[in-house]
């Protein structure tokens, strides 16, 4: 707990970029952030609670939270927002019928005060499965280009594999050095 509670107050001393993983259930938030420790660019410490794990990119130190996706959790995102920098929005690419709930949700949390300053980072997952959706089809459906508030970016991965996610880690880190 101790820990913890230090992990956490190096967020607020800004040593550390917090980041925050939203995204539905089974969009592979989990999976992605797993795949995020075990590539090789990636150093790790320990892990440091339930799904809160911190990935050092080039000597840039990020403490990602995966928030859980499930319509009873969604209701409690916004208490993970605060001193937010990146949010990771992930998206399983071959889930249709939900993606207009994610268009919602996602732009619910950026009218969100807490997070007026953070970079929007959409991972279009599972790449790798038949019929799944191009990074520009989930790009439009969530009318990505309607949002001027905030810097954003579209990626194509695919958690299994790793594909598309050092690619990811580059971007989040362009915008926290840029700022
Ligand atoms: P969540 O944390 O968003 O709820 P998970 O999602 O990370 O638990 O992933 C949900 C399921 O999707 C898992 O399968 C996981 O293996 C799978 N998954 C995640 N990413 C990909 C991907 O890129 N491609 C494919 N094909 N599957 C993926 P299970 O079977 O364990 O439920």
């Amino acid at each position: 707990m101790g820990f913890l509670l230090t992990k956490m107050l190096a967020v607020f001393g800004d040593k550390e970029h917090k980041v925050i993983i939203v995204g539905l259930d089974n969009a592979g938030k989990t999976t992605i952030l797993y795949q995020f420790l075990t590539k090789e660019a990636v150093h790790t410490s320990p892990t440091i609670g339930s799904n809160v794990e911190e990935i050092i990119v080039r000597k840039t130190h990020f403490l990602v939270w995966d928030i859980g996706g499930q319509d009873s959790l969604r209701a409690s995102w916004n208490s993970y927002f605060g001193k937010t920098e990146i949010v990771i929005v992930v998206v399983d690419s071959t889930d249709r019928e939900r993606l207009t709930l994610t268009k919602e949700e996602l732009h619910l949390m950026l009218a969100h005060e807490d997070l007026q300053r953070a970079a929007v980072l959409v991972l279009a997952n599972k790449q790798d499965m038949q019929g799944s959706m191009t990074a520009k089809e989930i790009s439009q459906c969530l009318t990505l280009d309607s949002i001027t508030t905030h810097s954003w970016h579209v990626q194509a991965c695919c958690a299994l594999t790793g594909e598309g996610l050092p690619a990811s880690l580059d971007w989040m880190r362009s915008r926290v050095v840029a700022n």
